[in-house]
């Protein structure tokens, strides 16, 4: 039966922002289908998605006739769209940790590109650790992503804000991109990221089948 919400994902099952949806539909049990894109064969800039994806990148959803682009621009409409109580709550209920955990989800997507260019997520999903010790600018990224994490997570805490929300199934992916890959980490965010890790949504998209 055909879905009212369909998920555009990479067909490689590797970019950490269709992740990030595929969390939040799931935690909401939301009914829907994933349609996959080859970035590889550059389909995203063609037809069908060129035309449905304003921006011509994954992740996007189609939903009720509208087409929607940016993972945190997603999670937020489904957060409104599929609301609690009769959902699960992917943000904080209170608008003081609801506006924190939206920054952390603005700063990794704009910041940390060093991390992202030497840590790809390929080595997360394909279990294939990258044999290469951080550069310079990595490095630095990778102080700062720990300086940043240890600022907003409380100490021993699982979950940023008490209960979990999307910014920390965002926040350990990012953690990961260095932990699993044998990166040093201190102690506490390597439980923090573990704890965020072993959640069912996100166990279930780590468990995809990848080729
Ligand atoms: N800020 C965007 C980033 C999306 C993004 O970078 N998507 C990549 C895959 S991980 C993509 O579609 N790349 C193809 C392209 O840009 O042509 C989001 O959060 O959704």
């Amino acid at each position: 039966m055909a879905s009212d919400l369909t998920l555009y994902a990479d067909s490689r099952f590797t970019s950490p922002w269709v992740m990030s949806v595929f969390v939040a539909l799931t935690e909401k049990g939301i009914p829907f289908e994933i349609r996959t894109v080859d970035l590889d064969a550059d389909e995203n800039k063609a037809e069908p998605f060129a035309g449905l994806s304003l921006t011509r990148r994954v992740p996007a959803i189609a939903h009720e006739n509208l087409h929607l682009s940016e993972s945190s621009a997603i999670t937020e409409y489904l957060e409104e769209a599929f609301p609690a109580p009769i959902y699960a709550s992917v943000y904080p209920s209170q608008r003081r940790e609801r506006a924190l955990a939206r920054q952390v989800q603005a700063w990794l997507r704009s910041d940390l590109i060093p991390i992202r260019e030497e840590r790809s997520t390929q080595a997360i999903f394909f279990k294939t650790p990258i044999d290469r010790p951080l550069g310079a600018r990595a490095t630095s990224s990778a102080q700062k992503l720990v300086a940043v994490a240890q600022a907003i997570i409380p100490k021993g805490a699982s979950n940023m804000f008490g209960a979990w929300c999307i910014a920390d199934t965002d926040l350990a992916l990012t953690l990961n991109r260095l932990i699993l890959n044998g990166d040093p980490v201190p102690s506490d965010l390597k439980a923090y990221a573990e704890h965020q890790w072993q959640r069912p949504s996100v166990q279930k998209w780590v468990n995809r089948e990848r080729l």
